[in-house]
Parts: C-alpha cells; sequence; structure tokens
C-alpha cells in the first residue's frame, strides 16, 4: 500500500493504473488508497463530454485535446461506457480512435469498467479522478454515453459539461428527456458536415433562450471529424472556466462533494443492512408477504425493528 501510494503520488503510470483496478474491483484496500490520495486531490480542472452513443464524443475529445494540452499540461481521458461494462472491444475500438492523442506524452487513457450496477460506475469514476489529481495530472475528461440518469451522475463530477449532439435521429429530443440540457454548458451539435445543422441550431437555441440560468450555454456547430468547429469549443471551454472560476466553481465543488458523501454513506448503510442477520430477517418474513398474511409495508417495519434500525 505504503509503495503503491508513493508511486501514485509521483505520478506512476503502473501504480495509477492498479489504484484505478483496486477502485473499479471495490477491493477492500480501495478505502485507504483514496483517504491517503485525497489530501493531494482538487487540483484538475474536470471537463465531462456526454451525449448518445455515436455522436463524436471520441472524434471530439481526439481533435481537442492537442488544443488544450499546451494551456492545461497533462491529461487524461476516463471513458465510461455503461452499457457494455467488459467492453475490451469498445476500449480498443477507442484506442484506435484516439491514436492520435494517445501517443502524445502526457495523455492517460482509461476505459472505466465495473463488475455492479451503474451507480458502481458513477463512484468509481468519481474516486479515479481523485486518484489521477493525486498523480498530478491537471486536467481530467470525462466521456460517457448520456442517456440516462445513471450518466448524467457521472458527468456530475465535471466542472464544465459539454452535451454532444447531431442534427440527425431526434438527438436533440432524447438529450431533453435524459435531463442533458439542464446540466449543459456548452452543447455540440457534431456531423454538420451531414445537413440539417442549421435547424437544429436554431431549435436548441430557442430551447435554451427559455432558461433563466446565469450561464447561457453557447451552441457550437461542429463536423469534428475535419476538425471543424473545435477551436470554437476550445475558447468556449475557457470562457467557461472563467466563468467558473469568478465564483461557481467553489459552490459545484461543494455540491459535488457533498454528493459523493451521501452516495457513499448510503452505500456503506446498505452493505450494513444486509450483513447475515439482515437477511436472516428477510427471508424470515417475506412468507408472510407470500402467504398474504401482511402487507410489504408492515413487513419491512416489522424486519427494521427486529434488525434494530
Ligand atoms: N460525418 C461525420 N462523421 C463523424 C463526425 N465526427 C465523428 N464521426 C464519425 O462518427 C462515428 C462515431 O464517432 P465516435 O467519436 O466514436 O462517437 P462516440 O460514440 O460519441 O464517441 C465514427 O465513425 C466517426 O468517425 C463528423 O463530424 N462528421
Ligand atoms: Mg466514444
Amino acid at each position: 500500500m505504503k509503495e503503491l501510494v508513493q508511486g501514485l503520488l509521483r505520478g506512476e503510470e503502473r501504480a495509477l493504473a492498479r489504484a484505478i483496478s483496486l477502485v473499479e474491483d471495490r477491493d477492500p484496500r480501495a478505502k485507504e488508497l483514496i483517504e491517503r490520495a485525497f489530501p493531494h486531490t482538487g487540483g484538475a480542472y474536470r471537463l465531462g463530454i456526454t451525449g448518445p452513443p455515436g455522436v463524436g464524443k471520441s472524434t471530439i475529445v481526439d481533435r481537442l485535446v492537442p488544443l488544450l494540452q499546451e494551456s492545461h499540461g497533462r491529461t487524461a481521458i476516463l471513458a465510461c461506457d455503461p452499457s457494455s461494462p467488459f467492453s475490451e472491444g469498445a476500449l480498443l475500438g477507442d484506442r484506435i480512435r484516439m491514436r492520435g492523442i494517445d501517443q502524445r506524452e502526457g495523455v492517460f487513457i482509461r476505459s472505466m469498467a465495473t463488475r455492479g450496477a451503474l451507480g458502481g460506475l458513477a463512484r468509481a469514476t468519481h474516486e479515479a479522478a481523485f486518484l489521477l489529481e493525486a498523480a498530478g495530472f491537471e486536467l481530467i475528461i470525462f466521456e460517457t454515453i448520456g442517456v440516462g440518469q445513471a450518466e448524467v451522475e457521472i458527468v456530475e463530477a465535471a466542472d464544465t459539461v459539454v452535451v454532444v449532439l447531431t442534427p440527425q435521429s431526434g438527438d436533440a429530443i432524447q438529450a431533453m428527456k435524459a435531463g442533458l440540457m439542464e446540466i449543459a454548458d456548452i452543447l455540440v451539435v457534431n456531423k454538420s458536415d451531414q445537413g440539417g445543422a442549421d435547424a437544429a441550431l436554431q431549435n436548441l437555441e430557442s430551447a435554451l433562450s427559455l432558461s433563466s440560468r446565469d450561464w447561457r450555454p453557447p451552441v457550437i456547430r461542429a463536423a469534428a471529424e475535419d476538425g471543424e468547429g473545435i477551436p470554437e469549443l476550445a475558447k468556449a471551454l475557457a470562457r467557461h472556466r472563467q466563468y467558473l472560476e469568478g465564483g461557481p466553481l467553489l459552490e459545484r465543488r461543494r455540491g459535488r462533494l457533498r454528493a459523493f458523501l451521501k452516495r457513499i454513506i448510503a452505500e456503506e448503510l446498505e452493505r450494513q443492512l444486509w450483513d447475515e442477520r439482515g437477511l436472516e430477517a428477510l427471508n424470515g418474513k417475506v412468507e408472510a408477504l407470500l402467504e398474504r398474511r401482511a402487507g410489504p409495508h408492515q413487513v419491512a417495519e416489522e424486519i427494521l425493528r427486529e434488525i434494530g434500525r
């Protein structure tokens, strides 16, 4: 453990990869690791990139990183795709697509996996970000598909959230349903080379004009494959960062740590609840439900009383 922590703090990639694996696997040592790393965290600027599958998130990251690296320094990319928790294939695909940056000095790419529920991925990703900060990374990019609450939770670990859509396939409607519009700091309409971008931009602008938020998210037209719109995105990111640093950043980070605390407390309570005694009480009472001798809420209260909560 001591060696691992020292390696991590020196920024060694091997130690970092091992540390992230412990977090993903929910290894009992992960807690101590996070505790030791924590005093050294908080130094990175965190960028979240989300949107439906296939809209061009990885392509955008690939083109964006060289532009950001000059001003941000050591960069890490955490790729989260909850739809394929054991996605060696996806990782390989992303690695190949990101080849442009993979070989640049200072870019660390990791595909996040977890053997559990989607919530587990959010937590593992948040913890991996702490580890990266402790290892001295200055820019952390989360790439995650944005289709539902679980992905939204992942991206909540970011300072700035970029939502990527395309003019096609009702992306915008899907994004609104998933609550992505509320968390977007910047919107990108990618694949504008395929047509329909003007209408999509207009629709998004008018949807956003109804919002009363302090920061009005800019909508950027892009064709990432050709590098179009990427410099504009980089400029919008710089503006948003400036806006955050004028005050809201602290509030955002406070909210983030609060949410993280709530999450780990809930997980700890759940773990304590379903120990041997808890499970015994649960199994003992389920018959009463099966035979309709009592209702579910009454039984739940009895179980809680029995296990002393
Ligand atoms: N026509 C077009 N294709 C693009 C553009 N950006 C990305 N693509 C392609 O769209 C596909 C999905 O891109 P990818 O970056 O993997 O999307 P992700 O799933 O959101 O990460 C790939 O085949 C890309 O080459 C673009 O601006 N225009
Ligand atoms: Mg991708």
